[in-house]
């Protein structure tokens, strides 16, 4: 294997095909972590999968991350809109930051349009469903083979 990637979750997507599928599909998180080390293991890479509901516990994932992964794909999911401590956190991190959502956030209200982690990710990835994560990690491939 030639890269960790670890891909973090924010709350309440332990929640994701079991509510609102209108809006987030019905794939759930588990179902999202088997593609992603599916394709992860086409790409020559490794991934990492966490989800939490508690702000703190996505920091410390990260900082861990500044340890051990290449690179981190993240939905903070609302913590992305409110978020400073996991931004500092970010910019504490080396390597390649991808942000993906599931929605459409700028389709949404005008709440979700603003993102305090696009001012550190290398990519954003919205309104593409779960397969967003897919996107994400091939570009992850891109970014830190070059
Ligand atoms: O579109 C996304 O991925 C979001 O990051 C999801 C967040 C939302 O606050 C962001 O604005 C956009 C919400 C995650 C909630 O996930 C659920 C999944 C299924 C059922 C209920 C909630």
């Amino acid at each position: 294997m030639s890269g960790l990637i670890q891909i973090i979750n924010g709350p309440n997507l332990n929640l994701l095909g079991r509510r609102q599928p209108e809006i987030y599909g019905y794939e759930t998180l588990d179902d999202v972590e088997a593609d992603c080390a599916a394709l992860a293991a086409d790409l020559d890479l490794e991934c990492a999968f966490y989800q939490s509901n508690y702000e703190g516990a996505l920091i410390d994932c990260i900082h861990q991350a500044r340890e051990k992964a290449d690179g981190i794909i993240i939905n903070p999911a609302a913590y992305t809109h409110t978020s400073v401590a996991i931004l500092d956190a970010l910019n504490a991190f080396e390597g390649p930051v991808i942000e993906v959502h599931i929605s459409n956030v700028h389709k949404r209200e005008s709440f979700r349009h603003h993102s305090y982690v696009s001012l550190r990710a290398d990519g954003v990835i919205a309104g593409c469903g779960t397969e967003g994560y897919q996107y994400a990690l091939r570009r992850m491939a891109t970014l830190i083979k070059a």
